[in-house]
């Protein structure tokens, strides 16, 4: 297993859209075990395998109390339940320091391959679907930044730039 480092945006390759996992071999199980080691690491509550610059349809999430309820989705597909929405205060790895409130569908089915390669499926609301949701995104190349005006987006960007330069 390894820690992986993690893009920080602007970093194009954060815009990259992830392929499709072909065969989940020792390879992609490779792969998730080292986004959940750098996930528990940072910490986080989810890892998508875009923010360590692989860009194949893996992503990891564990929002349990006690980080002890490892979850692995290869190729996810969200279908949203309703109509209803969320609001929750997000942030990203990818984003560090920010955090600001982004909407989206309060309940999801989510259809995927676990670790063998098998098709599975779960529902999911309250902070659950909002990690998978913000997970699916980094693998189409979107960041919750993108759910902000242009101006907020702006600013961030600037000061992330600006932290960089004197690091
Ligand atoms: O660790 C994370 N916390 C978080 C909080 C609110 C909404 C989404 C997240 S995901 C984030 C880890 C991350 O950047 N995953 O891509
Ligand atoms: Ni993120």
């Amino acid at each position: 297993m390894a820690i992986l480092r993690i893009l920080e945006f602007p970093d194009p390759r954060l815009r990259t859209r992830a392929r499709p996992v072909a065969r989940v071999d020792d390879r992609i199980r490779r792969l998730a075990d080292d986004l959940l080691e750098t996930m528990y690491a940072a910490p986080g509550i989810g890892l998508a395998a875009t923010q360590v610059d692989v860009h194949e349809r893996v992503i990891a999430v564990d929002v349990s109390e006690e980080r002890n309820q490892p979850l692995i989705f290869v190729n996810p597909e969200i279908t949203p339940l309703g109509e209803e929405r969320q609001e929750y205060q997000e942030g990203c790895l990818s984003v560090p320091g920010f955090f600001e409130t982004v909407s989206r569908p309060a309940r999801i089915r989510v259809r995927a391959l676990d670790r063998e390669g098998r098709p599975f499926e779960l529902e999911a609301d309250g902070l659950l679907a909002v990690c998978i949701q913000h997970e699916v995104d980094h693998l189409e190349g979107r960041l919750f930044v993108d759910y902000l005006s242009a101006l907020k987006r702006q600013r961030i960007r600037a000061k992330l730039e600006k932290q960089r330069q004197r690091a």
